[in-house]
């Protein structure tokens, strides 16, 4: 606490999450430090509108949001951030999160997934610090395991992704039961929105057609059309997190939606806005499958809905909508199509884009 307000550290705060999260903190009024780690160009985009304090307050306990370098690699600079921030909660979000790219770069995925979270808890545990910690834990951890999923669901992990990341999940509550830590997993279904990674399927979906109606490419490339998947909205599930480490007791979730839907049925959804037939559009390539897949995740969130009171209530076919209508807005701005200050309905994007693909 400083000043009678909670202090909270965010790793992966440039992420989709990240960014949502630290809206939704600064909302209720905490102080929100971030990490971030050195890119080659800033890479802050999803976060510069939150960072307007930097001339007034510097990177001091007064200013109300500030990020810092440190790197989940790098055990010292998660010390030095802890020392320096003494944040009250911290959430773990940082991680390589592409699972098709964790069977390419399978070493960093665990360096950064399973003992980055290690070295934050490892620090807590030595320096006696009083900080709840919320680890970013994924559905990928199913597996193979039948649907519907809940926290009683053996984990049978298919990726170097879901490997690393139920390896942080069984250290976060080992941390919690062998040292009374407070520390919790959130066990997130996919969720999405117009901030998710331009390469995770429903994005490269929805800006792969907002780029076919404005002329920029012709097709949609994509792996494996048949899996399954439970997608929420990202920014409601942010306040899951916060929940979770608001609850009297560290304990663990899953946060789902209740619905699963395979990427034709994305597909058909998406490009059905448009009046048109996806198969016209998208090829599928090998280059875009992986060597083992989780065929299909299907949430069972009961225990978050009984215990937090927490609940979705944004589903597949307005997820699929906002999405849509956020990339074609952004599309028709980059190509002068509407104007840049453009504050239109979703429906106007959406209506345009039809009668756009009307006229090719
Ligand atoms: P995301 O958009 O890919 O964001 C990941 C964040 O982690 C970025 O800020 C990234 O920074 C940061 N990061 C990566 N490596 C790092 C390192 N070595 N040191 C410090 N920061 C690092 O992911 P997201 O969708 O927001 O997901 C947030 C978390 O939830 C992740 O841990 C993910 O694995 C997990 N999760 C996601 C979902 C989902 O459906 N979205 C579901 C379950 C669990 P850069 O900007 O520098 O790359
Ligand atoms: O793939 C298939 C792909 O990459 C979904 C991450 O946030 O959620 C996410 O992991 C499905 C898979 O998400 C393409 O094979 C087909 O079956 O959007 P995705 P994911 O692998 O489910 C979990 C819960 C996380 O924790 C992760 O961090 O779609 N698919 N064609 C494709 N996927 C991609 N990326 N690209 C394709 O072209």
């Amino acid at each position: 606490m400083y000043n009678g307000k909670k202090v909270a550290l965010i790793t992966g705060i440039t992420g989709q999450d990240g960014s949502y999260l630290a809206e939704l903190l600064r909302e209720k009024d905490y102080f929100v430090r971030g990490i971030v780690r050195r890119a080659s160009n800033p890479n802050t985009k999803r976060i510069d509108h939150l960072d307007i304090y930097d001339e007034k307050f510097g990177k001091t306990k007064d200013s109300p949001f500030y990020l810092l370098y440190a790197d989940l690699s790098d055990g010292t600079s998660i010390r030095n951030a802890l020392e320096k921030i003494e944040p009250d909660e911290i959430y773990n979000l940082g991680a390589q999160s592409h699972v098709g790219i964790s069977f390419e770069n399978p070493e960093s995925t665990l360096n950064f997934n399973a003992l980055g979270p290690l070295r934050i808890l490892e620090a807590i545990r030595d320096m006696k610090l009083p900080t709840k910690f919320y680890q970013a834990s994924s559905s990928e951890m199913f597996g193979i395991s039948a649907p519907p999923q809940n926290e009683n669901t053996p984990m049978l992990p298919q990726s170097p992704y879901g490997v690393s990341k139920l390896a942080a999940y069984h250290l976060t509550r080992l941390y919690r039961n062998a040292y009374g830590i407070f520390a919790a997993n959130g066990i997130l279904f996919n969720h999405e929105s117009p901030r998710r990674g331009l390469n995770f399927v429903t994005r490269k979906i929805t800006t792969g057609i907002a780029d076919i109606v404005v002329g920029n490419k012709e097709n949609i490339s994509l792996g494996n059309l048949e899996a399954k998947r439970d997608w929420g909205f990202s920014k409601e599930y942010v306040e899951a997190m916060w929940r979770i480490l608001q609850h009297e007791k560290p304990d663990d979730f899953v946060i789902a939606t209740r619905e699963t839907h395979d990427i034709k049925e994305f597909l058909d959804e998406s490009f059905n806005l448009l009046g048109l037939n996806w198969q016209d559009y998208v090829k599928v390539s090998d280059n875009y499958k992986r060597p083992a897949e989780v065929p299909a995740l299907l949430g069972d969130p009961s225990k978050a809905e009984k215990i937090l009171g927490w609940q979705p209530k944004t589903k597949f076919k307005d997820l699929v909508s906002l999405m849509l209508a956020a990339d074609l807005k952004l599309k028709m701005q980059e190509k002068g199509i509407v104007p840049i200050d453009s504050k239109e309905e979703d429906a106007y994007y959406l209506a345009l884009g039809k009668e756009l693909m009307s006229k090719k």
